[in-house]
């Protein structure tokens, strides 16, 4: 049987050879991603991220824990695509200029793709300019958004603003998230929604297509 603490560790510890290997047990198991994602490999990442905080992890610590992360996220991703459902809007996302944090914004576009919208991730480091271009290149629907330092979730602002000069206001909406953002910035830089979480960010996109 599956031990997902196993999981847990393996990820912490940057052991991607053993996070893929205990992820696919759990598949052939039959345990949900939702549940692996959320209960194990989601609170690694918090753990490394508190420990490098704390000066007991280091950048090459980081690194390995986010390889193994992505090992196992590739096994889950296929499990959470739902072939039977139409697409129900077009989603451009990116995490923002400067920010190469990639994994939270991944399973945002996989959970997006898993209820039937279509996505467009424009990968991370991604400029107001790139956004715009993919929005009207694509007719997206949705902008989305993701920084996970302090620093770059200030360009968020730059590409609303940009969004707005471009005339598309009318016709994109914008969310946002990453771990700095919440609701009243969001507010703050004229972001239609913030979501704190990737199924949330499917909810509430859903209503503000509806
Ligand atoms: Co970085 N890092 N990092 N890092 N890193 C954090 C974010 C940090 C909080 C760690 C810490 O100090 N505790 C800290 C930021 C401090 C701050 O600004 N407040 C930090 C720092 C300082 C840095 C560097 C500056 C370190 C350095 O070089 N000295 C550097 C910056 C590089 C850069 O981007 N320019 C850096 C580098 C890196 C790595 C490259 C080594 C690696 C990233 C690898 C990768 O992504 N490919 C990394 C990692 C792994 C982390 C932590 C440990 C984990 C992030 C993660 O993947 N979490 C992180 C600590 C932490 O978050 N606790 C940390 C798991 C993921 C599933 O969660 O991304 O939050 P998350 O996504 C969630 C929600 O936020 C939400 O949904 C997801 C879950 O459902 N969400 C959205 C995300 N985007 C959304 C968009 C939406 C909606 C929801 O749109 C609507």
């Amino acid at each position: 049987m599956a031990n997902l603490q196993d999981l847990y560790n393996a990820i912490l510890n940057g052991k991607l050879e053993q996070a893929v290997a205990v992820t696919q047990e759990a598949i052939n198991e039959g345990i949900s991603p939702t549940e692996i994602i959320n209960q194990y490999m989601v609170k690694a990442m918090e753990e490394i991220g508190a420990r490098f905080e704390a000066g007991k992890a280091f950048v090459p610590n980081l690194l390995l824990a986010a390889r193994a992360m992505k090992g196992s996220l590739e096994l889950l991703k296929p499990l959470m695509r739902d072939k039977n459902t139409a697409t129900i809007g077009k989603v451009v996302i990116g995490t923002v200029k400067g920010d190469l944090h990639d994994i939270g914004k991944n399973l945002v576009a996989s959970m997006f793709e898993g209820c039937g919208f279509e996505v467009i991730n424009l990968g991370v480091d991604v400029s107001s300019t790139k956004f715009i271009e993919a929005a009207k290149e694509h007719h997206a629907d949705i902008i989305c958004m993701s920084a996970l330092l302090t620093t770059t979730m200030m360009y968020m602002e730059k590409v609303v603003q940009a969004v707005e000069a471009e005339g598309l206001r009318d016709q994109v909406k914008i969310m946002v998230g990453g771990a700095p953002v919440n609701n009243a910035f969001a507010q703050k830089i004229g972001a239609d929604a913030y979501t704190s979480n990737a199924n949330q960010a499917v909810q509430v996109a859903k209503q503000l297509l509806a």
